[in-house]
């Protein structure tokens, strides 16, 4: 395999596509090894057919905010690969949203749900609505216009989405209702559903739970553990939040939460109601987390991200491309010792050289933050079932993928002298997986 060569037709095709040229980059360099071992990868051109989708639909969305002036936004669906399961992953609502960002999603999707254990394909898709600012009643007649379109290619055998940034039980809802109209049956069509209506138990925590039970893992290797240890956080989302509360109880502190305003200080650990007030500030429809400095009187830097804060253990969790080297550079300087991405692709190629140099512990979102997407599978084998699992035993479950995770990187990323490449580890488990799959079912 020839990955320079691959990257410049990639990039004739596809000009101005940065984020998705990065992740491909990424993934490309890592397996380049273990496909060269494969003859048969190559006579069946397994990568050319990856690294484009099966199919992109783009739709207008059209709806009526609370003036009754209508408005107009892009709705995107991107199925990228069903070799090992229906397509599978979740769907972004930001006004940063385009193709290149959706397609590098949709692209790390396809390698984090084979690294699941679980029978799920890649893909990804979303709007460039901003739920920010907007009323319950804008929010749901976008769902539902989105819907309007996105039905015809969704179904529980077919494709399943789900939430991601802005995309939460409220949006999931709204879409579901929809859906449930338009296809006049109550299926598992979406994950991230609600308690009432098909939804699993741990859903909500699963991916930030996932994200430190991954990085516990990394640091048994070290024999070492969460307790007593500094833990700087960025992000005040979902996954953020869900971090926040494992990391607490496994005996760490956090000390830092970051919003695009910039990054709050709390040197006594953000723990018990405050750790709700990241609910209440999620739910307030702002893009701000300076008012839990005001709240409870700590410290905020305006602008700035949380990577300057001392630390042993760092979890991105806000979105990609949030540390760069400078940053990582700050980090090892600080003394943090396991970096682990409950973000998708927070760091920049640039931050995880720095980190493979310093040989410290850094997990790559794919492997880290596929809780999520697992306990979106258990919510399909669920609603499969007609049946509903208990919080202790769909949190047992996540906790073995985790661990089931861990050790396939292990594995696969293990070197001579023994420090665990978790980025090639992770790329290269996901990557046999769907390419053999490929393999066995011929061109189609
Ligand atoms: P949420 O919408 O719940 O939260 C996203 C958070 O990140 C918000 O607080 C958001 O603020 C903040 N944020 C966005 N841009 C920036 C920025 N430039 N600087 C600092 N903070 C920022 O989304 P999630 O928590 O669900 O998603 C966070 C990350 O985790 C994303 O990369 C997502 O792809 C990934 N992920 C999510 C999974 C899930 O199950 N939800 C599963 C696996 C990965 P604001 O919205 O105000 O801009
Ligand atoms: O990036 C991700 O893995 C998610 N946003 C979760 C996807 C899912 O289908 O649960």
């Amino acid at each position: 395999m020839n990955v320079e060569k691959i990257l410049i037709d990639l990039e004739k095709k596809h000009p101005g596509e940065v984020e998705y040229l990065q992740a491909v980059r990424e993934v490309l360099e890592s397996i380049e090894e273990a496909y060269n071992q494969n003859p048969q990868f190559e006579s069946a051109s397994i990568i050319e057919r990856l690294v484009e989708p099966d199919r992109i639909l783009t739709f207008k969305v059209p709806w009526a905010d609370d003036h009754g002036k209508v408005q107009v936004n892009l709705g995107y669906r991107i199925q990228f690969n069903n070799a090992i399961g229906p397509y599978k992953g979740g769907l972004r609502f930001h006004p940063s949203v385009n193709l290149s960002i959706l397609k590098f999603l949709g692209f790390e999707q396809i390698f984090k749900n084979a690294l699941t254990t679980l029978p799920m394909g890649g893909a990804k898709g979303g709007s460039d609505f901003n739920p920010k600012g907007k009323s319950d009643g804008e929010v749901m007649r976008f769902c539902q216009s989105f819907m309007l379109e996105l039905w015809r290619m969704i179904g529980p055998e077919t494709d399943v989405p789900a939430g991601d940034i802005g995309v939460g039980g409220r949006e999931i809802g709204y879409m579901y209702g929809m859906y449930r109209k338009l296809a006049r049956e109550n299926t598992g069509v979406l994950t991230g559903k609600g308690r009432g209506w098909g939804g699993s138990l741990i859903r909500p925590e699963a991916t930030g739970f996932g994200n430190v039970y991954f990085a516990n893992e990394m640091l048994k290797t070290k024999g070492e553990s969460f307790a007593g240890k500094r833990v700087c956080i960025s992000g005040f989302g979902n996954v953020a939040w869900g971090a926040a509360l494992k990391a607490t109880e496994l005996g760490a502190k956090v000390v830092t939460i970051s919003g695009p305003d910039g990054y709050v200080y709390d040197p006594d650990g953000i723990k018990g109601e405050k750790i709700d007030f990241m609910l209440e500030l999620r739910a307030s429809n702002n893009d701000v987390v300076r008012p839990y400095a005001e709240e409870f009187g700590v410290e905020f830097h305006a602008g700035k991200h949380p990577w300057e804060v001392a630390c042993d253990i760092a979890l991105p969790c806000a979105t990609q491309n949030e540390l760069n080297k400078e940053d990582a550079l700050n980090l090892i300087k600080n003394g943090c010792k396991c970096v682990s991405e409950g973000a998708n692709m927070p760091s920049t190629p640039e931050a995880i050289a720095v980190f493979h140099e310093a040989k410290i512990l850094f997990a790559p979102g794919k492997a880290a933050n596929a809780g999520g997407v697992a306990t979106s599978g258990l919510e399909m084998s669920q609603n499969a079932m007609k049946l509903s699992w208990s919080t202790t035993e769909v949190d047992a479950r996540l906790h073995q993928i985790m661990k089931d995770i861990h050790q396939q990187c292990v594995i696969n990323g293990k070197q001579a002298d023994g420090y665990v490449d978790y980025v090639k580890g992770a790329n290269v488990a996901g990557f046999i997986k769907v390419a053999n799959s490929m393999v066995d079912q011929g061109v189609i």
